[in-house]
């Protein structure tokens, strides 16, 4: 390996990780050099003294390949080697500078055996590949070189047997690009997909931002072992297999979503990430918060925007919001860590990317695009902050964004408390808003909190459900003067740039009392909406909002506000609440008389207005934020899965009828059609879906058949899972039959025995501890896969009823599983505790519990990646 970089200083101190490597050789100009005077080779480092510059240092290292189980570095899968060198693995291969602002070009050149490892593969362009000349040797070796200077988290290395699909992409300049996919020969027909996808994410990218891929090759490896998703090492992504094999059997619609999307985002750090990087890794946010932002509106151009937006929502919620309550919390640009590899986390990425979407929310689509390609203008090839980005996002924003770049600095989510008042006289609304800020955590303390910009986007619906029009604002500055702001005529939609801890707005020109009032459109910043609505005004919103997400997050509110009257046993609540929750849903079942779809509005849309919100959600919400004084700060997990299975059950009783139509319709409809992982079908399996769980969960007597002859007709993994999935809650015996089923049917397909090991580890059924850890000897379970471990020791603490078990049984599952699998590999071993890092949220009896299991494992001698969460959870 060639690397060209500048000495600043005559010690030269490289990283280096000499648990794994072990020092062969240094050369310097040609001339070994050794002894103490010379170099010194440390844990996790090798100075070397004495260099002038320039020198060519030449180091030589020898490290098992195979028996690095971590995953970091150079490591095997299967029969075949790959690298994964971000954040810190390059120093597992070679002593080098391994920081993000250290940017070389590389040429790398590769030995191997002839057989064993035909193809071998390294950033950039083929130089030349050739057979060692001597007539006996079996060995070839292949040289790369990539032209583009890079940080060497960005390299990567491949060898072994794999087949290719081949296809070709032409840029918007006319190049001709060659796009291959690599997998092991017997699964290069599972790879069309995951092709489409990548020329669809190239194509979109040229479109919606004008950036055009730099080389003639794209290269992506799926290989089974892998810690995260993917890795977008210049032009040679490498995927876990999960992320790239695709059929109708083997994958369900929301893998072939997370597909696209991880295609799309991978490709997309080609600009974001690797073109402009990171100057350190306290700048994380800056590549993947802005590919997250990428990757979501690539999938909301290419699908539904609203049921994108939704699914983000979602997902920051139960994720992100949950870790802000923890003890994890940390800024979108933290000030310390111990290990990075814990700092992939949701706040970085999804909180992140909500950032980069207020951006975009309050400069307007024009804007954002001027600005970031002035980002590109005068980045390119650099290493780069968080304030460089704001930097250029203030300087085309015609909004001064005073305030903003606390979103940064700044961990924890705002609650945002809102009122309004119609004034009849003046025909104006006043809305009055406040922003609490939560206590910095010890790790990330801020001196002088500031309030943060909160973008509140508004509308004001009539009693008829219409959109009333705006047309202008006023706000109160603390200097006393009133500024108002015109909206364009025709807006039915404000964004009220809100930058106070407390503050008014006036909506002018009001001509009579709003029905309802929408707050906070398309989730329009990362915060907890505090605004008493009742019942009436939520259900005119969740039928008539012109905002699809508002829509929905009415149902949720609803949803809400019935789970915490139940959870606080205020009975009349609970029923009101409950009654407007069901009439809701029926009403979102409704169909168009005499039409032929299922239901009026789009099917995936209500099925995301039917499901409740998840207990990931709800626990942050229920301790904190729902009201404005919790009754009890401290969290009964079994009460809330059991207030929270109520609801669904009572819901589903009042609309049981509606339910078993509207399953029967999708039946039918799905029957008519091919299968497709897109369009119209989607949804209509996840309305389904979201059924048959709602049955079997209101009755399994009545309603487990259902979902068996649903399993046992399926056409695809998408309803089978589905099936499975509800079934696997109930104690029927249709249960046992269809877990036999699938495992008889698709042992010898990874991907599937995954799922199967996934579905009975989050399984709701009393006791299941027993039966999870009687999986860990399955003959399908390895410890060493990070899939499978996921699967089944991560599925298995996201259930609630068994993860929080009264007797701590799940919290001893989870210790001991952390134990086992902290030996082999401690990226994954620290993703496992995660739940632990909610332990102070829960009441004594859950939080001595985890406690008692957390000092267990401190007092174990822990990777350094564990120590940091246990620590963290233990605070
Ligand atoms: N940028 C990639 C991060 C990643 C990673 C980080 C730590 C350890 C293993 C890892 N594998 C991939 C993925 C991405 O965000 O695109
Ligand atoms: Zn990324």
């Amino acid at each position: 390996m060639q690397c060209d970089f500048f000495l600043g200083a005559t010690s030269l101190i490289l990283d280096g990780d000499a648990s794994i490597l072990s020092l062969q050789q240094v050369c310097i100009n040609g001339e070994e050099i050794s002894g103490d005077t010379k170099m010194q080779v440390e844990q996790d480092k090798l100075t070397i003294h004495n260099v002038t510059e320039p020198a060519e240092i030449r180091i030589t290292t020898r490290f098992n390949a195979k028996e690095n189980t971590e995953l970091a570095g150079l490591y095997k899968s299967g029969d075949n080697f790959c690298t994964q060198c971000e954040a810190e693995g390059f120093r597992r291969i070679t002593y080098f500078p391994d920081r993000p602002d250290v940017m070389s070009t590389y040429t790398t050149t590769i030995h191997a055996d002839r057989e064993k490892f035909p193809v071998m593969l390294s950033n950039g362009n083929l130089v030349s590949k050739q057979k060692v000349s001597s007539k006996d040797s079996s060995m070839h070796s292949a040289t790369w070189h990539d032209p583009w200077p890079k940080p060497s988290y960005l390299f990567a290395l491949v060898a072994g047997n794999l087949t290719a699909t081949r296809d070709t992409f032409c840029t918007q300049s006319g190049k001709n690009v060659d796009l291959v996919i690599w997998t092991d020969p017997h699964n290069a027909h599972l790879t069309a997909h995951a092709m489409y996808s990548l020329q669809r994410a190239m194509k979109w990218d040229e479109d919606r931002f004008g950036l055009e891929y730099d080389l003639d090759l794209f290269n992506i490896v799926a290989v089974d072992d892998f810690n995260m998703g993917a890795m977008e090492n210049k032009s040679l992504n490498v995927f876990n297999s999960r992320l790239v094999l695709a059929s109708p059997d083997t994958a369900t619609d929301l893998s072939y979503e997370q597909i696209e999307s991880v295609v799309g985002h991978e490709y997309f750090h080609n600009w974001t990430g690797n073109r402009i990087t990171c100057r350190d890794w306290f700048q994380l946010s800056l590549k993947e918060g802005l590919t997250v932002f990428r990757d979501q509106e690539f999938t909301m151009d290419l699908h539904s925007r609203p049921v994108a937006r939704i699914n983000d929502v979602r997902n920051l919620r139960s994720r992100q919001f949950a870790e802000d309550k923890s003890g994890m919390s940390h800024p979108v640009r933290p000030i310390s860590y111990e290990k990075i590899d814990n700092f992939y986390t949701a706040t970085i990425y999804e909180k992140g990317a909500e950032v980069i979407r207020m951006y975009y929310t309050l400069l307007g689509k024009e804007k954002f695009r001027k600005a970031i390609d002035l980002y590109f203008e005068r980045h390119d090839g650099q290493a780069c902050t968080t304030d460089d980005f704001f930097a250029v996002m203030s300087e085309v924003s015609s909004v001064p964004l005073d305030g903003f770049e606390r979103w940064y600095t700044q961990a924890g989510t705002p609650v945002l408390k809102a009122s309004s008042e119609y004034l009849k006289d003046t025909q104006q609304l006043r809305l009055s808003l406040q922003q609490v800020l939560p206590t910095p955590p010890e790790a990330h303390p801020v001196e002088h909190m500031g309030p943060q910009f909160i973008p509140v986007s508004t509308g004001l619906l009539d009693d008829n459900g219409n959109d009333l029009p705006l047309t202008s604002y006023s706000y109160q500055e603390d200097s006393g003067q009133t500024i108002t702001t015109t909206v364009d005529q025709g807006t039915t939609t404000a964004v009220l740039p809100f930058k106070a801890f407390s503050g008014e707005f006036l909506i002018n020109n009001v001509p009579q009392k709003p029905a309802a009032v929408s707050l906070l459109r398309d989730f329009s910043a990362p915060v907890v909406l505090h605004y008493n609505q009742t019942a009436e005004e939520l259900q005119h919103l969740a039928k008539h909002d012109s905002n699809p997400f508002n829509r929905y997050e009415s149902t949720q509110k609803l949803a809400r506000l019935a789970i915490s009257a139940s959870y606080y046993q205020e009975s009349n609540h609970a029923t009101t609440f409950n009654e407007a929750l069901a009439t809701t849903h029926g009403n979102a079942l409704e169909r168009e008389d005499n039409s032929k779809t299922v239901t009026k509005l789009d099917p995936a849309a209500v099925a995301q207005m039917l499901s409740l919100p998840s207990i990931e959600e709800l626990g942050p919400l229920l301790i904190q934020d729902i009201t404005d004084s919790p009754k009890d700060p401290l969290l009964d997990p079994l009460l809330l899965n059991g207030v929270r299975t109520q609801a669904i059950q009572t819901t589903a009783e009042a609309i049981e009828n509606d339910l078993l139509q509207t399953f029967n319709a999708t039946t039918e409809a799905l029957h008519q059609l091919e299968y497709e992982p897109h369009g119209v079908q989607t949804g209509l399996r996840s309305l389904k879906g979201q059924i048959i769980n709602r049955l079997v969960a209101l009755d399994e007597h009545k309603h487990a058949n259902r979902a068996h002859a649903m399993f046992e007709t399926a056409t695809n993994m998408t309803e089978r899972m589905m099936a499975l999935t509800a079934l696997s809650h109930s104690t029927s015996n249709y249960r046992t039959d269809a877990l036999d089923q699938f495992y008889q049917r698709w042992r010898t397909e990874q991907l599937n025995v995954i799922a199967w090991l996934g579905v009975q580890a989050r399984s709701e059924v009393v006791n299941n501890v027993s039966k999870v850890r009687a999986l860990l000897s399955h003959e399908s379970f390895d410890m060493r896969t990070p899939n499978k471990v996921y699967a089944l020791i991560g599925g298995f603490s996201t259930s609630p009823a068994n993860f929080h078990a009264a007797d701590g049984s799940g919290y001893e599952f989870l210790a001991d599983s952390v134990l086992a699998v902290d030996q082999i590999n401690p990226q994954v071993s620290a993703r496992l505790l995660g739940p632990f890092t909610t332990a102070n949220n829960y009441q004594p009896l859950y939080r001595d519990g985890m406690v008692q299991q957390l000092l267990r494992l401190e007092r174990a001698s822990l990777s350094g990646n564990a120590s940091e969460i246990v620590g963290k959870a233990l605070r």
